[in-house]
């Protein structure tokens, strides 16, 4: 049975990244959009998948999988041979992809999502901006790209000089952000994050342009990317 991915109508959650990892792993798979305006995600069937009712989920031949990070490494894993690699099988190779997925689950996704929840999720839903949470989640990102820009002098991507599945997770939203017009991650100065204004061979620019990724936005799965 093709594997199944639940995505939302309107809101992406992790359903993009999860999308890439098939996409750049060559896994065929069926999309089915969940609707969370009329709460479809709060039915007691996709409660019984999911108990906090959210997208993203899967269902691999039986097997359901929910939270997108964990649904990616179990991609990445179970194919690891086919399509890119993105999760490395030695131990310590391992062990700092897995440092870097923390690192973004702890340090900038909250920025992220704090930004992205006033300037996509507000306007989507008809509500107001409130501009001093934006200021203050800017704050907050550029004091962490800060550190990345450390990190990212010494290697070229998080985990090391191979593309990861820790570099692919930060897509996560943080594309979005210029969607609503907080272009901080192509505008961030420092030189291995984003080499403004060239933005040449940046690790920013270097992930998010990534054929497998241009491809999935081009084609815009509706609520997805
Ligand atoms: N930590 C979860 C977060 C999932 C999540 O927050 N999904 C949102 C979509 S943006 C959702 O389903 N929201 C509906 C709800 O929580 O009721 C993951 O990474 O999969």
């Amino acid at each position: 049975m093709v594997l199944k991915l639940y995505a939302g109508t309107i809101a992406s959650g992790g359903s993009g990244i999860v999308a890439l990892v098939l996409a750049e792993k060559q896994i065929p798979f069926e999309l089915v959009l969940t609707d969370l305006a009329t709460g479809e995600h709060k039915t007691p069937e996709f409660l019984a998948m999911h108990p906090f009712g959210q997208i993203p989920v899967i269902d691999d031949d039986g097997f359901v999988l929910y939270e997108g990070r964990a649904i990616c490494r179990y991609l990445a894993e179970k194919y690891s041979d086919q399509g890119t690699p993105l999760y490395p099988k030695g131990l310590k190779e391992r062990a700092l992809v897995e440092q870097a997925i923390s690192v973004e689950s702890a340090n900038f996704w909250p920025p992220v999502i704090q930004i992205a929840r006033e300037v996509i999720g507000k306007p989507m839903r008809g509500l107001d901006k409130d501009q001093s949470i934006i200021d203050a989640g800017i704050v907050d990102l550029t004091a962490k790209l800060d550190v990345y820009e450390v990190i990212l002098g010494k290697t070229k991507y998080l985990a090391g000089d191979e593309f990861t599945l820790a570099d692919l997770i930060h897509l996560m939203a943080a594309h979005r952000l210029a969607d609503g017009g907080v272009d901080i991650m192509s505008t961030y100065p420092g030189p291995n994050v984003h080499r403004f204004p060239t933005c040449v061979s940046s690790w920013w620019n270097d992930i998010s342009t990534r054929p497998a990724w241009v491809k999935l936005r081009a084609e815009g799965i509706k609520g997805i990317i």
